[in-house]
C-alpha cells in the first residue's frame, strides 16, 4: 500500500497530506488487527444493498483511493450500477484527469467531475469538495465517499442524500456523519463488496431493505470502537 502510495505521489494523483492520511489509517488498522472484522462485512453487506436499491449511486474517487484500487473501484462500479465521480479536496484540473485517465484505463467508460460547465456547488462547505457534477454526485440519492474529511458527508447528509463511507477512524466526522459506515482498510472493504454484490444481485427488492432494516449503523461502529480497545 506504501508504494502504490509513494509511485501515485510520484505520478501527481496523491498529494502529500494524502500519504498523512495513510498513517492515520494505519493506526487503526494495526489496532483491528488489519482484517475485515465481522461488524466490518455486515457493514459491507449493508452498503452493497443501499448501492443496489438506489436509484441513482455514484462512487466518490480522490487520489488515494485512486492509487490504492482504482480497478476495483470500477469493478464496484459496474456491479452495483454506480456512477464514478472525481472529487477532490486539494482540487486541480491535472490531477483530476490523471485520476480520470487511470479509472478509464481500469475499464471505466463514465467519468463525472470533469466537465467545469457542469459544476454545482455544495453549500455550507469551504473546501474544493463542494463542486460536484451536477449530473453525478448533485443527482444521485446514495453517494459512496471513502478516505475523506468530515464536512461533505455532513452537508450530503443534511441534503437528504445517503452516505456509504469506507474509514479506519470511527471517530471521524465522515464516520460519524454516515448512514453505512464501514471500519475496514478501502483495500480490504472493496473487493469483499465485489464477492457480496455477485451474491446479492441475485435476490430480491424486499431482501436487501430487509437487510438494511437489521442493520443498526452506530451499534456497528460503536462494537468496532471496543475492537479498537481491545486492540490497544
Ligand atoms: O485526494 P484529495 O485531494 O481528495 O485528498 C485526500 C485526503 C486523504 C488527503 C483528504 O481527503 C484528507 O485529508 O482526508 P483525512 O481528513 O486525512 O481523512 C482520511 C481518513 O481516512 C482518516 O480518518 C484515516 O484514518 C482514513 N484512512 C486512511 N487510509 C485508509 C483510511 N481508511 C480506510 N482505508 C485506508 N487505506
Amino acid at each position: 500500500m506504501r508504494e502504490k502510495l509513494v509511485e501515485g505521489f510520484r505520478k501527481g494523483i496523491v498529494v502529500p497530506q494524502g500519504l498523512i492520511a495513510h498513517g492515520r489509517g494505519e493506526t487503526f488498522d494495526y489496532l483491528l488487527g488489519e482484517r475485515t472484522t465481522r461488524y466490518a462485512y455486515d457493514a459491507e453487506k449493508a452498503a452493497v444493498c443501499l448501492l443496489l436499491l438506489s436509484n441513482e449511486s455514484i462512487i466518490s474517487i480522490n487520489g488515494n483511493t485512486a492509487a490504492l484500487c482504482a480497478r476495483d473501484l470500477v469493478i464496484l462500479s459496474n456491479h452495483t450500477k454506480s456512477g464514478i465521480e472525481v472529487n477532490l479536496f486539494h482540487k486541480s484540473t491535472a490531477r483530476t484527469n490523471a485520476i480520470a485517465k487511470i479509472l478509464r484505463k481500469e475499464g471505466a467508460t463514465e467519468v463525472s467531475g470533469l466537465n467545469t460547465k457542469l459544476k454545482s456547488v455544495i453549500k455550507g462547505i469551504s473546501s474544493n469538495r463542494r463542486y460536484v457534477d451536477k449530473n453525478g454526485i448533485m443527482k444521485s440519492d446514495t453517494i459512496f465517499v471513502a478516505l475523506e474529511d468530515g464536512d461533505r458527508t455532513e452537508s450530503l447528509v443534511k441534503m437528504g442524500k445517503q452516505v456509504i463511507s469506507v474509514d479506519l477512524n470511527p471517530l471521524s466526522r465522515t464516520a460519524m456523519a454516515s448512514d453505512v459506515t464501514i471500519v475496514d482498510n478501502i483495500v480490504r472493504a472493496i473487493p469483499n463488496m465485489i464477492k457480496i454484490s455477485e451474491q446479492l444481485v441475485k435476490r430480491d427488492k424486499s431482501y436487501l431493505l430487509q437487510q438494511i432494516k437489521n442493520f443498526d449503523n452506530k451499534e456497528n461502529m460503536h462494537k468496532s470502537l471496543l475492537l479498537i480497545r481491545r486492540g490497544i
